[in-house]
């Protein structure tokens, strides 16, 4: 039994529950942080000094923190040749597109596009930096849609870790009122991605909690 410790708003969360729902494994997940609040109390620094969620205790294991980490060791432990393939070049080579995503394209999308659309109000935007943040995406999500020309997933036929690292992003990608590259393979991944019920239930979660009260 996991128990998850993080609000499903959170992108972090989500590419972890995504990946628990994906391997069938039992969970049960606790709203901390945000509006929950929690994350900053004794108890939670204790598992995570960092004082960020998700964090991820799977029974009598330690607490486990940093989502693509706790992703590599769900997919490590529970998932299967295709999930987490055991040849280490065949694994570096979709793990290539899961640490891009966390270093490249998620600090683009949610730090300088997504964080200021939705977190802050029009004042306090600067749309200088949001615009420069949106041409940034365009060349990532060509990237994107070249690894995904011919292939249904990027681990292939079936999903694997790598899709889950770069695949939840995507609702927020696609969501956002923003002007995108032109993309039609990345599309049809995406139509893929939402064709899936754990892509839907746990990643497609409405953000209008997160902007700000007026
Ligand atoms: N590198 C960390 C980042 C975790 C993170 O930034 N979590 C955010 C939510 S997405 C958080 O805890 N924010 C404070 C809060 O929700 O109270 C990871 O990938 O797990």
């Amino acid at each position: 039994m996991l128990t998850v410790y993080g609000r499903a708003t959170s992108s972090n969360v989500q590419t972890v529950m995504w990946t628990i729902a994906e391997l069938g494994l039992d969970c049960e997940r606790l709203d901390y942080g945000g509006a929950f609040g929690g994350n900053d109390t004794p108890e939670f620094l204790a598992m995570n000094p960092n004082g960020l969620v998700p964090v991820v205790i799977d029974g009598d294991g330690p607490p486990l923190w940093e989502s693509p980490a706790v992703l590599r060791y769900l997919a490590a432990r529970y998932g299967d040749e295709q999930f987490w393939p055991a040849d280490p070049a065949l694994r570096a080579s979709q793990d290539i597109w899961a640490e891009w995503t966390k270093t490249t394209f998620y600090p683009t999308l949610i730090g300088q596009v997504f964080g200021p659309l939705v977190r802050l109000r029009p004042e306090q935007r600067n749309e200088q930096q949001i615009g420069a943040g949106v041409e940034g995406l365009k060349p990532l999500a060509r990237m994107l849609d070249n690894r995904l020309t011919g292939t249904a997933f990027i681990g292939g036929d079936a999903p694997s870790f790598a899709d889950m690292m770069t695949g939840h992003l995507l609702y927020r990608y696609y969501t956002l009122p923003i002007d995108r590259a032109e993309t039609p393979a990345l599309d049809t991944y995406y139509t893929r991605l939402h064709a899936r019920e754990a892509y839907r239930q746990h990643v497609m979660v409405s953000y209008e909690s997160l902007r700000p009260s007026s």
